[in-house]
């Protein structure tokens, strides 16, 4: 399998509770490798128009405004097959669903607070590493 890259956040109610450090863990643990990682602050317009594939749903106004209500931290995760394998450690999107040992089943507190956010394919995960990263930051 190709050595491959993608995004990862560290979402606002998990930065609030001091997870990173513990989810962090989880993503070396794994064999992914963070080759960049920064904490930022996302305005709701930025928060919108990184979740702009969710502008019609229901949860989106929800979503931007939680996205942006603390601090984030964003980063590239590097690793064999690094985008299943980042979706394999997160865990379904709605904690309840989650399977054991997953960081959502371990932290997320809800569907909506669910602790990470990780590209869902090739295509999105080099847009949204565009989104966050120059090139010079990017150091494997
Ligand atoms: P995932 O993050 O697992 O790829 P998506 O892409 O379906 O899930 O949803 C993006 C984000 O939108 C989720 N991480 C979650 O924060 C939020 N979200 C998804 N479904 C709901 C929902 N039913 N209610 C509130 N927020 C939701």
């Amino acid at each position: 399998m190709a050595t491959e890259r993608t995004l990862s956040i560290i979402k606002p109610d998990a930065t609030r509770r001091n997870l990173t450090g513990k989810i962090n863990a989880k993503f070396e643990d794994a064999g992914l490798r963070i080759v960049a990682q920064k904490r930022i602050q996302l305005t709701i317009a930025q928060a919108g128009e990184f979740y702009a594939v969710h502008k019609e749903r229901p949860f989106f106004g929800e979503l931007t405004e939680f996205m942006a209500s603390e601090p984030v931290v964003v980063q590239v995760l590097e690793g064999e097959g690094a985008i299943a394998k980042n979706r394999e450690v997160m865990g379904a999107t709605n904690p309840a669903d989650a399977a054991p040992g997953t960081i959502r089943a371990e932290f997320a507190e809800s569907v909506g607070e669910n602790s990470v956010h990780g590209s869902d394919a090739p295509e999105t995960a080099a847009q949204e590493i565009a989104f966050f990263f120059s090139g010079l930051e990017l150091v494997g």
